[in-house]
């Protein structure tokens, strides 16, 4: 309440600014999210937009849209290259199909752990992704944690990957994962977000697989009753500007904008922690089945197909990888 009254106090403050100075215009932004508006990255994104309106005095003003309303997430990366959508909080793994180098990122087991993510995404590896994405259209600003995904579902829980035999997973649209869980032995069917929670409920996939805060905050795991640790991918997350939208602000307010997003970043990561920890609780309490796989390595060993073919394919890449896995 006290925060919308501040903002409308601004905006008006801003927009009575503006006329007076005879100003240009202020350069609205839509900002895409994809999850409710309590979730770490949305309360985030929300930051980040309260301080570009605020350090800008309204020179840029990004709205942000929760929920996913305007698009799902392979079309709203591609309507931000457009320059249609101006920032959104993208997840690297549908990136992928649009700039190959982030597909290193969703090789399964990549990173150790998030503390080996960090190491990676914060010094010159991310620039490095941070390149790639810039030749596509997308400035990234900053990068969000998204914690470790494992497999949840409704039948029963996941031990080896023999118990995924002929179980049907919900993917994110990038084919590495379609492979992913086609060696352990389950059918991947690769669905936007906003269709698993009916999906799951209706029996069309038996299952699908992300992080707690993911797992809980769109209901899936009241369907879903097991919850089986593996661990198997790691995928940071940027606030990405359009290209388009980019080249039109002016060194000034790309600086404010940037320190916006790098602050945006650290509250983030702060509520992700906090909120990786309440959601584990939630599912817990909700009754829900939860173990470690027993055999970790054999979740390994069977993406030594998927790495091969990947290198295969893209020969170019094979550097990144291994100056990611040489990281301590
Ligand atoms: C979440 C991620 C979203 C989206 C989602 C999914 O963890 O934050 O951007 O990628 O997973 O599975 O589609």
């Amino acid at each position: 309440m006290y925060f919308t009254k501040t903002k409308t106090a601004l905006v008006a403050a801003t927009a009575l600014c503006g006329l007076l100075a005879g100003a240009a215009q202020a350069e609205t932004w839509r900002a895409w999210a994809i999850h409710p508006e309590d979730y770490p990255n949305v309360v985030a994104m929300q930051q980040f937009a309260d301080e570009v309106t605020e350090k800008t005095e309204g020179r840029i003003e990004p709205t942000v849209y929760a929920n996913g309303v305007l698009g799902a997430q392979p079309d709203a990366i591609e309507q931000v290259r457009a320059g249609a959508i101006a920032v959104g909080n993208f997840n690297m793994g549908p990136m992928g199909e649009i700039v190959p180098a982030t597909n290193v990122l969703s090789l399964p087991f990549i990173f150790r752990d998030v503390d080996h993510m960090h190491k990676a995404m914060d010094g010159e590896i991310g620039q490095r992704f941070s390149d790639a994405l810039s030749g596509e259209g997308l400035v990234a600003l900053s990068w969000f944690d998204s914690g470790s995904r494992s497999f949840y579902n409704t039948k029963h829980p996941i031990e080896t990957p023999a118990d995924m035999d002929g179980m049907k997973f919900r993917v994110m649209s990038n084919d590495l994962y379609v492979q992913m869980v086609d060696q352990l032995g389950g059918n991947a069917t690769p669905m936007a977000y906003g269709e698993v929670y009916q999906s799951l409920k209706t029996g069309v996939i038996d299952g699908a697989e992300n992080n707690y805060p993911s797992f809980e905050s769109s209901n899936h795991y009241e369907v879903a009753k097991y919850y089986s640790i593996t661990n198997h991918l790691i995928i940071p997350e940027c606030i990405c500007v359009s290209t388009k939208v980019w080249d039109k602000v002016s060194d000034e307010d790309k600086a404010i904008v940037t320190a916006a997003a790098v602050s945006a970043a650290e509250t983030q990561r702060e509520l992700w922690a906090e909120r990786e920890g309440a959601s584990k609780q939630k599912v817990i309490d909700s009754g829900v089945a939860v173990n470690e796989v027993t055999d970790p390595a054999a979740f390994q060993a069977a993406m030594e197909p998927v790495y091969a073919k990947f290198i295969e394919s893209n020969p170019d890449l094979e550097g990144l990888i291994r100056d990611i896995q040489a990281i301590k």
